[in-house]
């Protein structure tokens, strides 16, 4: 006889349901990309929000499935693994100063979710995040198509925002890439911004430019001593679904990933921000643009920055 169809719909999971992981489960259900598991080490917790989330499907008009759960059984079988999970920053905080307590919690998280989920896509989200992005391909031991991080697509809304704002145009019509490391040595490129097609360097003059691209460096930071208690979570999430989208629904975007370098803009070992292909596949390729040697010159500082914490934790995880 024949044998059984199996209707598995794509099914994602975000460990650590914390402000920037329930948001990211609402976005995801809510555009209908897939179902999704809330996991977190709080009791109860990633319960109440995935019933709170699935009683709102009838008036946000979709059939999305959402499971919060404390066990990594429920993960079985995702597609991709999204991990939100460790401590956000205080104000006065760097990125850095996260570095030892999250790297215990994203290596145990990247270990058990890829136990339950082998052939999933990783999404690492914890900051600070290039550094967690590289522990979580070393626990993994997965191929880098396969594991990325993300903070480019947020620190490019940023900055689109900011130059939104300056010239009071729609802010979809701005695109812009932030390449580098997620932290105060990030690289807005400015050459590349442009309002539908016109270079902002048409349109604003350079000491502009430069105040904006220094309102992105400290964008996380701005937030976090408004809110006093965490940090930003909605543009967070949306940029994660935005990276979510591109691979469930294999659309081949163009988008800044945290990927593992292998050579590329002459780096190696490290994980930082470049621009790559996201698809079904996770990161199909590595776009190797065209660099001043300005710009050229800031990666390499911003990857020996990276490197340094990555050998820091490194130390920590097996002293341990
Ligand atoms: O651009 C980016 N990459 C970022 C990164 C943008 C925004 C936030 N960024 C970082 O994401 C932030 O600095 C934090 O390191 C994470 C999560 O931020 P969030 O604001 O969501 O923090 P919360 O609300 O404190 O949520 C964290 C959750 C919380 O519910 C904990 O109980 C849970 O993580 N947690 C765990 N879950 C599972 N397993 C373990 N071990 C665990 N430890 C904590």
């Amino acid at each position: 006889s024949d044998p059984p169809i199996v209707c598995s719909l794509p099914r994602v999971t975000i460990v650590g349901a914390g402000r920037v992981g329930s948001t990211l489960a609402q976005r995801i259900a809510e555009k209908n990309l897939a179902d999704v598991v809330l996991l977190d080490i709080v009791e109860g917790m990633p319960q109440g929000l995935a019933l709170d989330l699935m009683e709102a499907r009838g008036i946000e008009l979709h059939n999305r499935q959402i499971i919060g759960t404390n066990n990594y059984i429920d993960t079985s079988g995702s597609q991709i693994v999204v991990i939100t999970a460790g401590l956000p920053r205080k104000p006065g905080m760097s990125r850095d100063d996260l570095l030892l307590t999250n790297a215990k919690i994203v290596v145990e998280a990247a270990k058990n979710a890829i136990a339950h989920s082998p052939n999933a896509i990783f999404i690492v989200v914890t900051n600070p995040l290039d550094v967690m992005t590289y522990l979580a391909w070393q626990a993994t031991g997965l191929p880098r198509h396969r594991i990325m991080g993300m903070a480019g697509v947020l620190d490019s809304a940023r900055f689109e925002t900011f130059i939104a704002l300056e010239l009071g145009v729609l802010p979809a019509d701005v695109k812009a890439m932030v390449l580098g490391s997620h932290g105060d040595l990030m690289m807005p490129l400015s050459g590349y911004a442009t309002v539908n097609g016109i270079p902002i360097t048409e349109l604003l003059d350079a000491p502009t430019i430069e105040r904006l691209v220094q309102r992105t460096r400290n964008g996380g930071a701005e937030i976090v001593e408004l809110m006093q208690t965490g940090g930003a979570f909605f543009a967070p999430a949306s940029a994660t679904s935005m990276m979510v989208e591109s691979i469930v629904l294999n659309q081949s975007r163009l988008l800044p990933v945290a990927a593992y370098l292998q050579g590329e803009y002459g780096l190696e070992d490290v994980v930082i921000g470049v621009p790559c292909r996201l698809g079904c596949s996770g990161i199909e390729s590595v776009l190797e643009l065209t660099l001043t040697d300005e710009e050229i010159a800031a990666l390499k500082v911003s990857a020996q920055s990276v490197r340094k914490n990555i050998d820091q934790a490194q130390k920590i995880l097996t002293t341990k």
